[in-house]
C-alpha cells in the first residue's frame, strides 16, 4: 500500500522544468564547502560527490544527507566510480594533490595533470555534454590542460580563475569606502595568483566610476594605497592558509554563484578563466586567463569589452606569458 493515497487527477511533474545535476570532484575542504553552499541555495536537483577516499567520501555524504530536513529536496550521492556523475549539467573539479614540502611549484602542476588524466576522461565519457568547471590550483594552467583532455570546445570549460580574488578585491573596496560589497563592481582579471591585474580604472561604486569621480573632486588618491590593495588581495589567501591551514568558505560561495549563473541561464558578467586568444590582443598561444566572460547555459557565452588603460594591458599580456612560460613546460 502507497504511503500517499493517490490524487488521480493530479498533473505529473512540469515537463519543461529541467532537471538539473552538479557533480563535484574532490570531497576536500573546498568540495565540501563548494557543495554545502549549492545545498543551502538551492542550485540543484542532484549532487553527487566524488573522490578517491572511499571513507571519507561516504562520511562527507552521510553527513550532508542527514541536514535533509533542514535543506531544499537534492538527491546526494557519492561514489568513487565515474559512473555516478553521468548525465551530469556541471562537474565542477576541486580534487588535488597537496604540495610535498620543498616541492617545486611545476612538480605539483605535473602531479595535477597526472591526476587529471584520471579524472577528466570519464567526467566527459559519462557526461557528454557537461561544462566543466575547474577549481584546483594552478587553475589557469588546469583549466587549459582539463580542455585539453576533454576535447571540448572552449565555451564548455571554464576555470573558477580571478572570480574569487575579485570578491577579495570588491570586499576590501568597500570596507576602505564604507559601502555594500555588492554595489562594488570591481575586476581582477589576468592569471589567479601574483601576476593578477586589478583594473582600477573601470571601477564603479552605484554606478559612480570611482577614479574619476575622486579626480573631479581633486580628492588626491595614492597611487601606494591602490598598490596596497591588491596588494592585500594576492596575499590574503596566503594569510587565510597560515591562519586556518586552507581557505573553504570564500571559494565554496564564489563557485556557487558560478554555477547559479551557468544553470540558471543567468547571463552575468564574471571574471573567470576562458581560453583568451583573440580578446584583449592576447593573439600567441593557447592561454587560459580570467577575463570578464557573460556566463548562461551554453557555459562561456561571450567576453566583454572593459576598457584597458595602457599599464593595464601591459601587466595582462605580462600575466599571459608568465602562464604560458609554466604550460611550455608541462607534457600533457
Ligand atoms: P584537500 O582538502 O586536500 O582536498 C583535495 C581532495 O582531492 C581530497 O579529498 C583528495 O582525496 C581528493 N583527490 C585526490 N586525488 C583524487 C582523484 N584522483 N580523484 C578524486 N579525488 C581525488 O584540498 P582543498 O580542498 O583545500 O583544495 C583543493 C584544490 O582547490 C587545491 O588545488 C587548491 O589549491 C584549490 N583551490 C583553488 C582556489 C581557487 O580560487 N581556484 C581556492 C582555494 C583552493
Amino acid at each position: 500500500q502507497a504511503f500517499f493515497k493517490s490524487i488521480m487527477n493530479a498533473e505529473p511533474s512540469s515537463p519543461t522544468k529541467r532537471h538539473t545535476k552538479i557533480s563535484v570532484v574532490g570531497a576536500g575542504n573546498v568540495g565540501m564547502a563548494i557543495a554545502q553552499t549549492i545545498l543551502t541555495q538551492d542550485l540543484t536537483d542532484e549532487l553527487v560527490l566524488v573522490d578517491a577516499i572511499p571513507d571519507k567520501l561516504r562520511g562527507e555524504m552521510l553527513d550532508l544527507q542527514h541536514a535533509a530536513a533542514f535543506l531544499p529536496r537534492t538527491r546526494i550521492q557519492a561514489s568513487t566510480d565515474y559512473s555516478v556523475t553521468v548525465g551530469s549539467d556541471l562537474c565542477i573539479v576541486t580534487a588535488g594533490a597537496r604540495q610535498i614540502h620543498g616541492e617545486s611549484r611545476l612538480n605539483l602542476l605535473q602531479r595535477n595533470v597526472s591526476l587529471f588524466k584520471k579524472i577528466i576522461p570519464p567526467l566527459v565519457r559519462y557526461s557528454p555534454d557537461t561544462i566543466l568547471l575547474i577549481v584546483s590550483n594552478p587553475v589557469d594552467v588546469l583549466t587549459y590542460v582539463a580542455w585539453k583532455l576533454s576535447g571540448f570546445p572552449s565555451n564548455r570549460v571554464i576555470g573558477s580563475g580571478t572570480n574569487l580574488d575579485s570578491s577579495r578585491f570588491r570586499f576590501l573596496i568597500a570596507d576602505h569606502l564604507d559601502v555594500n560589497a555588492q554595489d562594488v563592481q570591481a575586476f581582477i582579471v589576468g592569471e589567479h595568483g601574483d601576476s593578477s591585474v586589478a583594473l582600477w580604472s573601470s571601477i564603479s561604486v552605484g554606478g559612480v566610476p570611482v577614479l574619476s569621480f575622486l579626480e573631479k573632486q581633486q580628492i588626491t588618491y595614492e597611487k601606494e594605497m591602490l598598490e596596497a590593495i591588491h596588494k592585500e588581495v594576492t596575499e590574503s589567501a596566503y594569510e587565510v592558509i597560515r591562519l586556518k591551514g586552507y581557505t573553504s568558505w570564500a571559494i565554496g560561495y564564489s563557485v556557487a554563484n558560478l554555477a547559479r549563473s551557468i544553470l540558471r541561464d543567468q547571463r552575468r558578467v564574471h571574471p573567470v578563466s576562458v581560453l583568451a586568444k583573440g580578446f584583449y590582443d592576447i593573439q600567441d598561444g593557447e592561454v587560459f586567463l580570467s577575463l570578464p566572460a557573460q556566463l548562461g547555459r551554453g557555459g562561456v557565452l561571450g567576453v566583454t569589452n572593459v576598457h584597458l588603460t595602457q599599464e593595464e594591458k601591459h601587466r595582462l599580456m605580462d600575466s599571459a606569458t608568465t602562464i604560458l612560460q609554466v604550460q611550455n613546460h608541462l607534457s600533457i
